[in-house]
């Protein structure tokens, strides 16, 4: 079985994300969840933050490592071994965002991607949604773990 890597900003992390992690841990020998950085968005946790909640996510699968990377994901894949990246689709514009990323990626090294649905009562949960609902006072207690809700609490607090 291959080793894979699921990157994200995981910014934070959401139980879509914790779905994703369960499922490919089950498929994969060995998977590391890789806190990247993307170009794009406007980041409220740092590494460490990150990496922490990360860390509580994974905590029953054996088989998971947490790391950060902050070139191209293609330049660490190949660094860690690791052949296929997993990635999670929850809409068509999910599809077509990560499809050419896809393409480019493999282009780039042969590293293939793997993707796999949200499930759908997850579909629309996103890091970006949450943020912005926690900043303005609403209630993401159940798009997170109670580890990630307290840690969004006392950003806002
Ligand atoms: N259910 C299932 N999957 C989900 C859910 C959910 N509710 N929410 C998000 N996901 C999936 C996303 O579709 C994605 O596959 C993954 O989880 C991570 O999501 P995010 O939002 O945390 O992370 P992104 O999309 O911001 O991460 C982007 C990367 C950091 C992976 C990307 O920018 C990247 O690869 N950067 C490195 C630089 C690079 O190589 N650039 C060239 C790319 S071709």
């Amino acid at each position: 079985m291959a080793k894979a890597v699921f990157p994200g900003s995981f910014d934070p992390p959401t139980i879509g994300h914790l779905d994703v992690i369960a499922r490919a841990a089950g498929a994969f020998e060995e998977l590391i969840v890789a806190a990247g950085v993307n170009q794009s968005k406007k980041r409220l946790f740092s590494d460490d933050e990150r990496v922490e909640m990360l860390t509580e996510l994974a905590e029953p699968f054996p088989n998971v490592r947490i790391a950060t990377f902050d070139g191209l994901l293609v330049d660490f894949c190949t660094e860690q071994g690791a052949s296929v990246i997993v990635k999670g689709l929850r809409t068509a514009a999910d599809y077509d965002y990560e499809l050419q990323m896809a393409h480019l990626n493999r282009r780039m090294t042969g590293v293939d991607t793997v993707f796999l649905p949200s499930a759908a009562d997850h579909s629309f949960i996103s890091s970006s949604w949450v943020k912005e609902i926690a900043k303005l006072g609403g209630d993401v207690s159940t798009f997170v773990t109670v580890s990630v809700h307290t840690r969004l609490l006392a950003k806002h607090r």
